[in-house]
């Protein structure tokens, strides 16, 4: 996993658009953003790892989904778009990478820069409730990821709006931060 700000330049979504600009794990963890490295080893101690994790943080099912043409079909198309088009949810994102790699964007507070982040095999990230972001492939074009849920998923993508500004999940999520990022 490597975090940076985003350069803002027009072109390829799935390139890198690397700033040079470094995000520490820190500001990661003031925005609330968590992750974990558990490399996935051929005896399969990762399974275990991630049952850890779950528990911990109540993740009580889980599923995979494969992000290419084979594993999303007719979707494919209209589902890359709406993963890069900014939005929340009402609940946590939480992903642990199997194979390929993508970027996770997530908006820093209260700058609205754009923190993009790499994630590849063994990361597992989890964006939390209410904060806005988006999500693309990179050049190899393809991820398979467990993606974790506490009891029933909840994936609907709130677009970024005046009215999604006052959704109560968006509103919790800054009423959270430390003072040292937070707006007011
Ligand atoms: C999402 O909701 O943005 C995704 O599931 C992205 C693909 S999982 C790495
Ligand atoms: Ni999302």
């Amino acid at each position: 996993m490597r975090a940076y700000y985003f350069d803002n330049l027009p072109g390829d979504q799935r390139l890198a658009h690397d700033s040079g600009k470094t995000v520490s794990p820190e500001l990661l963890k003031k925005l609330n953003v968590l992750y974990w490295t558990i490399p996935i080893d051929e005896e399969g101690a990762w399974e275990g790892k991630i049952n850890e994790v779950a528990k911990e943080r109540s993740y009580k099912n889980r599923d995979t989904i494969n992000v290419t043409k084979e594993g999303l079909g007719d979707s494919y198309e209209s589902k890359l778009k709406t993963f890069f088009e900014e939005h929340l949810h009402e609940d946590e994102e939480i992903r642990y990478i199997l194979s390929g790699a993508g970027f996770f964007d997530v908006r820093e507070t209260p700058t609205d820069a754009w923190i993009r982040i790499h994630v590849t095999p063994g990361d597992l990230l989890v964006v939390p409730a209410g904060i806005y972001h988006r999500f693309t492939l990179d050049e190899l074009n393809a991820v398979k990821a467990i993606r974790l849920f506490k009891e029933e998923p909840k994936w609907i993508p709130h677009t970024r709006n005046e009215e999604t500004d006052k959704n109560p999940y968006r509103v919790d999520y800054l009423s959270n931060l430390p003072s040292s990022v937070s707006v007011a």
